[in-house]
C-alpha cells in the first residue's frame, strides 16, 4: 500500500505512534509518505520507501496566525496526486481531521480518491477537544473520515460523550516492538531506588505529584528521581525541586528522544497524570520491565494492570503513591513479580499484534 501520514513532528504520544507505525509498515514494504513541517523527533530510521515531505509555513506580516491548515492540505493534495497514495492516516483530530476533509475534496474534484483515517490520541478529544469552539468542526470531519481509530477504550468512551459521532471508532492501541526493550540492570548497582518520569512536561502530566512523591520517599530510604522531557512546566518545577532543596537527587535530564536509556537505569516509572488517555510512556515503561505506579484516570487502568504491572492511585494520591513506591521497593518479591508482570503487559501490546489491525484497516477502507 501506498500510505500518506499526516501527525505533529514535536516532543509528544502522538507524533511517536505516528512515526513507529510509519517505519514499522514501511518496514514490511508499505510504501510510506510523512507529511509534516519538521522531521518527526523519532523519526530515525531509514527505508527506500519511506519519505519525509516538508512543507513551510511562511510567515506574512498580514497573519497573527499562520495559515498551517492551508499549507498543510496543499501538500497533502500535492503527494496524492504525484506519489498516487492509497489512503491517508492522520494522527490527532485538531486539525488534521478537517484537514484531510479539505484535501480529499480538493481530490475529488480531480477525480482522485483518497480515503483518510482519523487516530484520536487523547489530549485532541479530552482537553482541547473540549473547547466549544472547535465542535462543529471536530464532529463533522470526524463524521467524514472513512475511518476512526480510538488508542483506547476510555479515549472511545470520552469521545462519544463530548461529540455526537455518527461513525464507528474502532479501538487501536498503542504498541511497542518488546524486543528493542533490552534491560541492563548492570546500570543500577549502587542499590539506591531510581524513580524515573517521562513526559512532555505540561500541566496534565502533574509532574509536581511527581516531585512531591519523591520528596516522601527520598525521606525513608536512599533514591534518586530522573526527569526527563521538556515542556512549559519545565522551569516552575526546577524551582519547585530547589525550594524543596532536593537537587542533588532529582536530575532534569531534557528531551530524549528514546526513552530506553531513561528506562534501564529506572526502578519503578512514575505517571500521575491528571487524565491520560492510553500512556504510552507507562507501555514502555513496562516493556523494559519497569513496574509502573500511576494515577487510575483515563485509560491508564488499560495499560497499567493494578497488582500485576504496578499499583493505581486515585488522581492527586501524594501519600497513597509514596506509600506504594517504598512498599514495592521494600518487598523484593513483589517487586520481582511486578517485573514480570510488566513486561507480560507489554506483550499483550507488541508491534506484531497492532500492526496487522492498521493493515486490516486501510485494507477495508481502500477497498470500499
Ligand atoms: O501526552 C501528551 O500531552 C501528548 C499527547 C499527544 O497527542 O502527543 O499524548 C496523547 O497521545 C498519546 C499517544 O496516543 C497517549 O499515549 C497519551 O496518553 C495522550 N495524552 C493524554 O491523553 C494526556
Amino acid at each position: 500500500m501506498n500510505i500518506g501520514m499526516v501527525c505533529f513532528p514535536t516532543y509528544g504520544g502522538s507524533g511517536v505512534v505516528a512515526t513507529e507505525l510509519g517505519m514499522a509498515l514501511a518496514q514490511k514494504g508499505h510504501k510510506v509518505h510523512f507529511m509534516s513541517y519538521s522531521q518527526p523527533f523519532r523519526l530515525n530510521r531509514l527505508y527506500d520507501n519511506l519519505f519525509f515531505h516538508e512543507f513551510n509555513v511562511n510567515d506574512y506580516p498580514l497573519f497573527d496566525y499562520q495559515p498551517y491548515e492551508s499549507v498543510l492540505a496543499s501538500k497533502i493534495v500535492d503527494v496524492a496526486v504525484y506519489e498516487h497514495l492509497d489512503v491517508l492516516h492522520v494522527h490527532y483530530a485538531i486539525p488534521h481531521a478537517s484537514v484531510a476533509y479539505t484535501a480529499q475534496q480538493i481530490l475529488k474534484s480531480k477525480k482522485i480518491k483518497l480515503p483518510y483515517i482519523t487516530t484520536l490520541h487523547g489530549t485532541d478529544i479530552t482537553l482541547v477537544g473540549r473547547d466549544p469552539a472547535f465542535e462543529p468542526v471536530i464532529r463533522f470531519s470526524l463524521n467524514q473520515s472513512n475511518a476512526i481509530t480510538a488508542v483506547s477504550e476510555s479515549l472511545k468512551k470520552d469521545t462519544l460523550k463530548t461529540f455526537k459521532i455518527d461513525n464507528a471508532i474502532q479501538v487501536i492501541p498503542n504498541f511497542i516492538t518488546l524486543s528493542e526493550f533490552l534491560p541492563q540492570p548492570q546500570l543500577n548497582k549502587s542499590k539506591e531506588l531510581v524513580i524515573a518520569h517521562i513526559s512532555n512536561f505540561r500541566k496534565v502530566k502533574r509532574i509536581e505529584d511527581v516531585i512531591h512523591v519523591f520528596n516522601r520517599v527520598k525521606d525513608q530510604i536512599p533514591c534518586r528521581l530522573i526527569l526527563a522531557g521538556d515542556g512549559p512546566e519545565k522551569s516552575v518545577m526546577e524551582r519547585l525541586v530547589r525550594d524543596l532543596n532536593i537537587q542533588s537527587q532529582v536530575h532534569f535530564v531534557g528531551m530524549v528522544a528514546d526513552p530506553k536509556s531513561v528506562l534501564q537505569a529506572a526502578d519503578i516509572f512514575l505517571l500521575p497524570s491528571e487524565t491520560e488517555s492510553f500512556g504510552l510512556s507507562a507501555l514502555e515503561a513496562l516493556a523494559m520491565g519497569v513496574p509502573v505506579i500511576s494515577s487510575n484516570s483515563g485509560g491508564l487502568p488499560e495499560v497499567n494492570k493494578h497488582g500485576i504491572s504496578g499499583w493505581l492511585y486515585n488522581v492527586g494520591d501524594i501519600e497513597g503513591m509514596a506509600s506504594g513506591i517504598l512498599t514495592l521497593w521494600e518487598s523484593p518479591k513483589t517487586l520481582t513479580a511486578f517485573k514480570t508482570g510488566a513486561k507480560q503487559t507489554a506483550a499483550q501490546y507488541d508491534i506484531s499484534v497492532v500492526l496487522p489491525q492498521y493493515e486490516a484497516l486501510y485494507k477495508q477502507i481502500i477497498s470500499k
